[in-house]
C-alpha cells in the first residue's frame, strides 16, 4: 500500500452549505482513533458497528485542547466490510458550514488528510470492493437527473454490465490458454478443424461486442440528453410550442414575425428520456418577402447551426403560412442534413382552410401550441424518435460511457486482427498477441488492468466526499 493510500482521509459527504444535517466521512487506519478524539460516545459506536449513536462532538484546537462543538450522531463501519474496504466513520453534524469547517480542521490537526474528489470510491476500487465500471456508476448515479439515467446507472452499479463483460471475455481467455499450449509445443502441426473452432468461437464473441456497441447511441442519449431543435418559418408558433412543452411562459410569443432571436434552451424529460429542447429564430431563405435585420440574421445562422447538431429536428409546419412554397423548400433543406426530422403541423385549432395545405405536405402529426391539443402525444412521439428503431427499452443492458465504447471498439478491432492472423496462417504466438490485446481491452473496462492515468481521469469526475 502506498503512503498516500495508507493515510486516513476526511471530507464533507453531504452537499455543502446550510441544511438540516451535514455528513462528514472518515476512512482509513486512523478512523477509530479520530472518532475517539472527536466524539464523546466513540467507544459505543466502535463496539456496535453500523449503528447510529447519539454523541457530543468535540473540536480540537491547534494547541491540542478539546472543546465542545456540537451534538450529533456517529456510526462506525469496520473494514474490510465497509464501502471503502477500510475502517469508515460517518458523523452527522447540524447542517452548518461553520461546524463542518471546525470538524474538518480538527481532524486535520489530528493528522487526517482532506480527501480528493472521488477518493472514497477510488479506495473502494483499489481495495477490490467494486470494479471500475461500478465506480463510474456511482458518479453517474450522483449526476442522474432523470429516471432513465438513474436506471442505467443503478444497473451498472449492481454489476450487470461488469458481469456481461466478464462473460464476453471468458471464451477469449479459454482460447488464449489453448493457443498458448501450442506455443509451448512448437513442433505440433495446427489442425485445420481446431483452427476452425477457434475462428467460430471468436466470431461469436465479436458479435456480442458489436451488439453491445450498438446500444451506445441510445445509452449516450440517456446520459447526456438528446438535443431536440424546433425550427420553422417565423410565426409558425415555435416559441408557443416550447412554452407548451415546458408548461410555462418561457419564451416571448408575439404575432410579429422574427420575435425570437437568440436560441433558447430548456432541459426536460419526455418518457424518462432527458431532452435539451431548443427554440430558434424562424428560418427565412433568400426569396423571403421580408428582410430580417442584422440581429435576426445572426439568430437565423444560429438556428441552422443548432439544427445541424440536433439529434432530432422538429419542423413546425404552419398551415396558415402565406409562403407555403418557401416553407416546403425549407423543409427539404432541413431534411437534406438532419439525422431525424419530425414534421408537426401547428395551429390545428384554426381548422386550416386550404391555405398552405398542399397535398405535398408531409405532416406526421397535428397539434395546437396555443390550446395544448396533442402536446402529450407529441412528447411521446419525440421520445420514440430519439431512442429510435429497436433502440432503448427499459430493461436492456446499455453501454453509455465513451471510455467503455472506445475499449470495446479496440477489442473488436483486435479480434478482427486475430481472425486475419488465422486466415493468413501466421504462427500461433502472433495470433495469441492479438487475442491477448483484445482481452486486455475488455479487462481495462472493468479495471482488471488499469493505469494511474486512467484512474485519474475517472475519479476526477467525482465530487469531494464521494
Ligand atoms: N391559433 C393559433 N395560433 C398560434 C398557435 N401557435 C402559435 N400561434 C400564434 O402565432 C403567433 C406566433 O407565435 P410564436 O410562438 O411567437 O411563433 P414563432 O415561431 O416563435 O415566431 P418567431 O419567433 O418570430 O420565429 C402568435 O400570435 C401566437 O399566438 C396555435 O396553435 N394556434
Ligand atoms: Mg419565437
Amino acid at each position: 500500500m502506498s503512503g498516500e493510500v495508507a493515510q486516513t482521509i476526511v471530507a464533507l459527504s453531504s452537499a455543502p452549505g446550510r441544511g438540516g444535517v451535514s455528513l462528514v466521512r472518515i476512512s482509513g487506519l486512523q478512523t477509530a482513533e479520530t472518532l475517539r478524539a472527536l466524539a464523546k460516545n466513540a467507544e459505543r459506536m466502535i463496539a456496535s458497528p453500523r449503528e447510529l449513536v447519539f454523541s457530543q462532538i468535540f473540536e480540537v484546537t491547534n494547541s491540542g485542547d478539546k472543546q465542545p462543538l456540537d451534538y450529533g450522531m456517529g456510526v462506525f463501519f469496520p473494514g474490510p466490510g465497509s464501502f471503502t474496504g477500510e475502517d469508515v466513520a460517518e458523523v452527522h453534524l447540524h447542517g452548518s458550514p461553520y461546524l463542518v469547517r471546525r470538524f474538518l480542521e480538527s481532524a486535520v490537526t489530528l493528522g487526517v488528510r482532506l480527501a480528493r474528489p472521488g477518493e472514497f470510491t477510488e479506495r473502494a476500487f483499489l481495495n477490490g470492493r467494486i470494479d471500475l465500471v461500478q465506480a463510474e456508476a456511482v458518479a453517474d448515479l450522483v449526476h442522474a437527473e432523470t429516471e432513465s439515467q438513474a436506471f442505467v446507472a443503478r444497473r451498472q452499479l449492481e454489476g450487470q454490465l461488469s458481469g456481461v463483460l466478464l462473460e464476453i471475455g471468458e471464451p477469449l481467455r479459454d482460447l488464449l490458454s489453448e493457443i498458448e499450449a501450442y506455443i509451448d509445443f512448437p513442433d505440433e502441426e495446427l489442425d485445420g478443424l481446431l483452427v476452425e473452432g477457434w475462428r467460430r468461437r471468436t466470431i461469436e464473441t465479436r458479435e456480442r461486442i458489436a451488439k453491445l456497441l450498438l446500444t451506445f447511441e441510445s445509452g449516450r442519449v440517456l446520459r447526456e440528453g438528446a438535443s431536440v431543435v424546433i425550427v420553422g418559418l417565423p410565426n409558425a408558433g415555435k416559441s408557443s410550442l416550447l412554452n407548451a412543452l415546458v408548461g410555462e411562459e418561457r419564451a416571448i410569443v408575439t404575432s410579429i414575425a422574427g420575435t425570437t432571436r437568440d436560441s433558447i434552451e430548456e432541459v426536460l424529460s419526455f418518457a424518462g428520456i432527458p431532452v435539451r429542447l431548443w427554440d430558434t429564430a424562424g428560418l427565412v431563405d433568400d426569396s423571403s418577402m421580408r428582410t430580417p435585420d442584422e440581429v435576426e440574421l445572426i439568430g437565423i445562422q444560429q438556428s441552422w447551426k443548432r439544427a445541424r447538431q440536433a439529434d432530432l429536428v422538429v419542423f413546425l409546419y404552419d398551415p396558415l403560412s402565406e409562403v407555403p412554397d418557401e416553407q416546403l423548400l425549407l423543409l427539404e433543406q432541413v431534411r437534406s442534413f438532419a439525422r431525424r426530422v419530425l414534421v408537426v403541423g401547428n395551429k390545428a385549432d384554426m381548422q386550416p382552410v386550404a391555405v398552405g395545405a398542399s397535398p405535398t405536405m408531409q405532416q406526421q402529426m397535428q397539434i395546437s401550441a396555443k390550446t395544448g391539443a396533442s402536446i402529450e402525444a407529441l412528447k411521446a412521439a419525440i421520445a420514440e424518435m430519439i431512442v429510435g428503431e429497436g433502440g432503448f427499452r427499459q430493461g436492456d443492458l446499455q453501454i453509455s460511457n465513451l471510455r467503455h465504447r472506445e475499449a470495446l471498439t479496440q477489442a473488436e478491432e483486435r479480434i478482427g486482427d486475430f481472425l486475419l492472423s488465422l486466415d493468413n496462417g501466421l504462427p500461433p504466438e502472433i495470433s495469441a498477441l492479438e487475442l491477448r490485446a483484445a482481452l486486455g481491452s475488455l479487462e481495462e473496462i472493468i479495471g482488471v488492468t488499469e493505469t494511474e492515468d486512467l484512474l485519474g481521469r475517472i475519479f476526477s469526475r467525482f465530487c469531494i466526499g464521494k
